[in-house]
């Protein structure tokens, strides 16, 4: 079918959907939900079969949905209706959730109700519920209802309260007076929950001494007590903050309101926070401690007989210098262990989106700042490559991003979730030309003309087409709960597997190899090379589109990568 997505923005649920149809061989244009006469626009350009909304907040207008059939994918059960769905699931601790593929119409969210898809909640922010169980669920229920439109027969179910399977209602846009946390009488799970209910959009407004903030990426901490409200501990730029029954670790912090030159986007809470922390403990975690209790701990070193497994919980993916540096000690440590198979565990949430944008955006010199990261991240990236004693997998549970993506190519096995979605190219961020030594271990795993496609096209693939082209060696069909298991399995049978002392022999001859063709290091050069441009040159580009990144502007309009049916038209 010919289907238009009408969305907010291109974001991971959209991402999502349109691999996924792709795929099954729908025809899939985009449109940027702008204004009413763009979205006129685009319907009458693609003359679309379906119209779907992944994400939308402006109401479709009649002159679309009287026409065309559009489907509304709305993150609630069936009943449930409103702007803040899933963060009212969150705050009443629903045990069930769900995604409702529903018509619209000239009511918000009550048209006839075409799929219906439940999960069960998890402790968990609502932008990783949305990652996860609301995407899955979104795309079982769009693939059900386009079977369901495809047949010509199936008919949507009218919205009826009546009905005792309908079990949702009507709830109003959340405000920060319902989200705001008591310190004095909250507990911590109390606390956590308020956090997560706003993570990441729009954050937990919050007061921290004389300042205002928007609070998000909360743990609990077990161990650390004090007076209600009040700071105790930094660890790795995350600050801890005493409720009535234990203590929560903050790891991002964004100011409300901003004085001359301040940044007003989300940065580690210690740095936002510097006056506050000079006269606090800092309480740093090495990678190989366990705690006995729940903590925060950005980066963990895990081993089980000759295997080493290292987590790393970035939030967002982003990886600022500091981040780089401290991933690449341990795993410089993680070498020096008698271990045969290391295994790069990533986040629950996010493989690797790159750089840290954010923080360089908030640098004194941005372009220092991306000198910086960009070192550092390639440094972690030669430590991992240098591992002849070891063989290195990259096991994907999470999405990756830009450089993120050909950080997980410096392992020597490369395995994903196959859920997950990647978006292997720069280009979304200016002229960015990448680094990570992806002009070498790009064209290695999949030749010149698809390393031209991925880096060129700007869209993103799903895990099953990088497992295709040879970006990816094998997809992992699990869930969260036993993705690592999975992954546990696969690394004990090449620890017991005959070959093991073979492949180590393999990987070391093909990067001597490689290196008297040409050495690694000219490779870096010649990348680094063009990134100076990128930071120092004539060109602005890259930092033009990450101040728009960083700053969330809207798009003006939809890039026409996406809005296919704005090339066509002109091509013919
Ligand atoms: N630096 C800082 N923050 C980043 C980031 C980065 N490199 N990549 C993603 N994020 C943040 C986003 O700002 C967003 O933050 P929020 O939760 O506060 O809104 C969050 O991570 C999720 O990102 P989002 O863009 O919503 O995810 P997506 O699945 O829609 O898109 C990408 C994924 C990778 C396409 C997109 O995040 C992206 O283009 N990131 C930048 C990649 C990049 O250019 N890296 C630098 C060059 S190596
Ligand atoms: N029918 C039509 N268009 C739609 C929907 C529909 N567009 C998207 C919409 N469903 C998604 N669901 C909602 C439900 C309620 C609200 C917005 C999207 C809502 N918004 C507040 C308002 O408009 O006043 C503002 C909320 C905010 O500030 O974020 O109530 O079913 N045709």
């Amino acid at each position: 079918m010919r289907i238009l997505f009408l969305t907010h923005s291109f974001n991971s649920l959209t991402q999502r959907l349109f691999v996924e149809l792709r795929k099954r061989g729908h025809e899939v244009s985009i449109e940027f939900d702008i204004n009413d006469a763009v979205a006129e626009e685009a319907v009458d350009l693609f003359q679309p079969e379906l119209i779907v909304a992944p994400f939308l907040k402006r109401a479709i207008p009649e002159s679309i949905w009287k026409k065309h059939l559009c489907i509304i994918v709305h993150p609630g059960i069936s009943g449930d209706r409103g702007p803040s769905s899933v963060d009212w699931a969150i705050m009443r601790n629903e045990s069930q959730w769900g995604v409702t593929c529903l018509q619209a119409d000239a009511e918000m969210d009550a048209g006839d109700i075409w799929s219906s898809v439940e999960f069960p909640m998890r402790k968990a922010s609502k932008s990783s519920l949305y990652r996860n169980e609301i995407t899955e669920a979104a795309l079982k229920g769009v693939l059900e209802t386009i079977a369901k439109v495809e047949s010509g027969s199936a008919q949507p179910q009218p919205l009826d309260y009546s009905d005792q399977n309908v079990k949702g209602q009507w709830h109003d846009l959340m405000t920060q007076q319902d989200r705001a946390i008591d310190w004095s009488a909250d507990s911590t799970e109390q606390v956590l929950t308020k956090i997560r209910a706003a993570d990441s959009m729009p954050g937990l407004r919050d007061r921290i001494g004389d300042r205002e903030f928007f609070l998000y990426n909360g743990f609990e901490e077990g161990q650390l007590t004090g007076e209600p409200g009040q700071l105790l501990a930094t660890r790795d730029g995350a600050v801890c903050r005493a409720t009535v029954d234990g203590a929560v670790w903050i790891t991002h912090l964004r100011l409300t309101e901003r004085k001359e030159l301040e940044p007003n986007f989300k940065l580690p809470a210690a740095m936002l926070l510097a006056d506050h922390c000079v006269d606090l403990p800092d309480l740093p975690l090495k990678p190989q401690e366990q705690p006995n209790y729940k903590t925060w701990q950005e980066i963990r070193y895990r081993e089980q007989g000759q295997v080493g497994y290292l987590y790393f919980d970035f939030c967002n993916g982003a990886m600022d210098s500091g981040q780089c540096l401290r991933l690449r000690d341990a795993v410089r440590d993680a070498k020096k262990r008698d271990i045969r198979v290391l295994v790069l565990m990533g986040g629950s949430e996010f493989w690797s989106n790159g750089i840290h944008l954010n923080q360089i955006e908030a640098a004194e010199s941005p372009a220092d700042e991306s000198w910086r990261n960009i070192n550092a991240m390639d440094d972690l990236c030669l430590e991992i490559i240098n591992s002849p004693d070891q063989w290195v997998v990259a096991a994907m549970q999470g999405n990756a991003g830009a450089g993120g993506v050909f950080f997980a190519l410096t392992a020597d096995q490369v395995v994903a979730r196959d859920t997950v979605v990647l978006n292997p190219h720069y280009k979304s961020m200016g002229n960015l030309f990448g680094s990570e030594y992806w002009t070498y271990l790009l064209p290695r795993r999949v030749g010149e003309e698809h390393t031209n496609t991925l880096t060129q096209n700007r869209l993103p693939i799903g895990a099953e087409e990088g497992v295709e082209i040879g970006l990816l060696d094998s997809l992992i069909a699990a869930d969260r709960t036993d993705f690592s298991d999975q992954v546990k399995d696969l690394a004990q049978s090449l620890l017991a597997g005959v070959k093991l002392d073979q492949r180590l022999q393999e990987k070391l001859e093909r990067l001597q190899k490689d290196e008297q063709i040409k050495p690694l290091q000219q490779y870096r050069d010649e990348e680094l090379e063009q990134m100076k441009l990128n930071f120092y040159g004539f060109d602005p580009s890259y930092h033009v589109a990450r101040y728009h990144f960083v700053e969330k502007l809207p798009k003006a309009r939809t890039p026409a990568y996406l809005a296919k049916h704005r090339c066509i038209n002109k091509a013919s």
